[in-house]
């Protein structure tokens, strides 16, 4: 692809970047306690962006002790109190969303129209809705009295970092409980920059402790007899080890999981605007969304025009620099899932699917993957089971409504869905009869901190946001 004209790309100066980082324990940043570290990488460049701390057991034990001592009096505040913190720390979010875009951006490969546009506006939105809750959980219709868990141990993935920390962080300190949170080892800069947020709060010391490591970290954590409530959200496969762990514990556990979204497009839908909710729906954060569209189910009868219309729309894409504001795909989070999204799309292509990608030029360094569609797919394909988590589309058809909920609800997953039609009676039908937790119709990826989310099946059990998400952080 060529373009007449490039405007200059978010300068990365916005941010300053420490050359190392601490765990935040306690309200301060100190070294591992075997002084063990990694580094991470830009995957849009393969530059070090840092060096960051590795917690071990050691570790995890101190932050946890931190947070059960602030337990004690963060428990105790008044609701109106612990609100104000949240507030502040929401606006300092808003106030500093540059810094914050730029770096998350920087750290994960996302495009920055989204990380500005899409990720910052709803993590600040996420501590803006919880803060509105901390005072009124008497009135949550729990009951008289509901009383928070304890220190809860969070767990949370590479694909939106901070969001996944609002979404964590905001009902467990709304609803009393202090937090123990290990970021992604591909992306901790934002989790580390939201601590200091935390000390610009003037947040009292171990309500919130950030522990950066990989999966033995995260292991750590969730084992730690002193946690009470753990939440995760990543792969099924891990998700069930931590499941594993905690059975037979007193510990609550909350799963967000994988998934493997149908986008069902019926022959009455607006083509133009579907087109666009299948583009936001799978190269929206370069696939890496675990709600993803990424299994277009097309009514036979339309899907020439559909997929021709697709076509066109996908070779407009621009694939390159994430600070760049123009740029639609950026860049795949490490070289692990580029390589686990290209031997997918490999078993595609030799299980018989056809692959088409628009012309497109990648840049040299970094990891890329062009925006991909597979037509010819049958169910037993591992491209229409499995979860790439990549800008990769799997393209199926159906003739019937009811053809449409067999194929969309074929699958270990139960995550989310979308259904294009002009009937209201038939969105009515599909919603009910789809097993899936969150169910879009003419729209895809729209979230709202007052809105619940969350799995059916092996897409997880509980539910983050509104309501029910303070439910996972209190004894009611
Ligand atoms: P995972 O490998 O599951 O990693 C998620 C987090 O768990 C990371 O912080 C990881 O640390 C840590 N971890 C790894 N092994 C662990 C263990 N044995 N015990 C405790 N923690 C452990 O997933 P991922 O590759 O980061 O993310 C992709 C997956 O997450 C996709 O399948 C996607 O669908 C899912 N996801 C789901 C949702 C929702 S809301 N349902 C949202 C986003 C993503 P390291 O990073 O250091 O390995």
């Amino acid at each position: 692809m060529t373009f007449d004209y490039a405007p200059a790309p978010e300068s990365r100066s916005v941010v300053d970047i420490a050359p190392s980082y601490g765990l935040f324990i306690d309200g301060e940043f100190a070294p591992a306690s075997d002084g063990k570290v990694f580094k991470t990488v830009s995957p849009s460049s393969e530059e070090v962006l840092s060096e960051v701390a590795q917690a071990g057991s050691d570790d995890v034990d101190r932050a946890v002790k931190a947070a059960r001592k602030a337990f004690e009096k963060w428990s105790a505040l008044p609701g109106a109190e612990r609100a104000k913190y949240l507030f502040r720390i929401a606006r300092i979010i808003q106030e500093r969303s540059r810094e914050l875009a730029v770096l998350e951006s920087l750290d994960n490969g996302k495009p920055i129209c989204e990380s500005r546009d899409a990720d910052l506006p709803l993590v600040a939105a996420h501590f803006f809705y919880y803060a509105g809750w901390a005072d009124k959980l008497d009135h949550a219709g729990y009951g008289p009295n509901p009383r928070p868990l304890g220190v809860a141990g969070q767990v949370i993935p590479w694909n939106f970092p901070l969001l996944m920390l609002a979404w964590k962080i905001a009902p467990a300190l709304a609803t009393g409980n202090t937090v123990v949170l290990k970021p992604a080892e591909t992306t901790p800069l934002s989790a580390l920059f939201f601590a200091d947020i935390c000390r610009q709060a003037g947040l009292p010391k171990g309500v919130v402790n950030i522990i950066t490591g990989d999966g033995s970290t995260g292991a750590s954590l969730v084992a730690h007899p002193d946690v009470n409530k753990v939440a995760f959200t990543g792969s099924t496969e891990v998700g069930k080890a931590i499941a594993r762990t905690v059975a037979g514990t007193d510990k609550k556990v909350t799963l967000e999981l994988g998934g493997k979204a149908a986008n069902i497009v019926f022959d009455d839908a607006p083509i133009d605007q579907a087109v666009e909710g299948i583009v936001n729906g799978i190269f929206f954060n370069q696939g890496h969304v675990c709600c993803a569209g990424s299994r277009l189910l097309v009514q036979e009868s339309v899907q020439d025009e559909l997929l021709d219309a697709l076509k066109r729309r996908m070779a407009t894409l621009r694939v390159g620099d994430p600070l760049d504001k123009n740029t639609d795909i950026g860049a795949i989070n490490s070289a692990e899932q580029l390589a686990r999204i290209t031997a997918l799309v490999e078993a595609g292509e030799a299980e018989g699917a056809e692959r088409w990608a628009p012309a497109c030029e990648l840049p040299s360094a970094g990891y890329w993957f062009a925006p991909t569609l597979f037509t010819g797919v049958t169910q037993a394909h591992r491209i229409a089971r499995e979860e790439i988590f990549g800008p990769v589309l799997s393209v199926l058809t159906f003739r019937t409504p009811e053809e449409a909920v067999e194929k969309a609800n074929n699958t270990p997953y139960g995550l989310s869905a979308g259904i294009w039609t002009e009937k209201g009676s038939r969105m009515l039908w599909m919603a009910n009869k789809l097993r899936a937790g969150v169910i879009w119709s003419n729209t895809f990826n729209k979230f709202d901190p007052a809105s619940p989310f969350g799995g059916y099946k092996e897409s997880g059990s509980g539910r983050e946001g509104g309501r029910h998400g303070l439910e996972a952080y209190l004894n009611v």
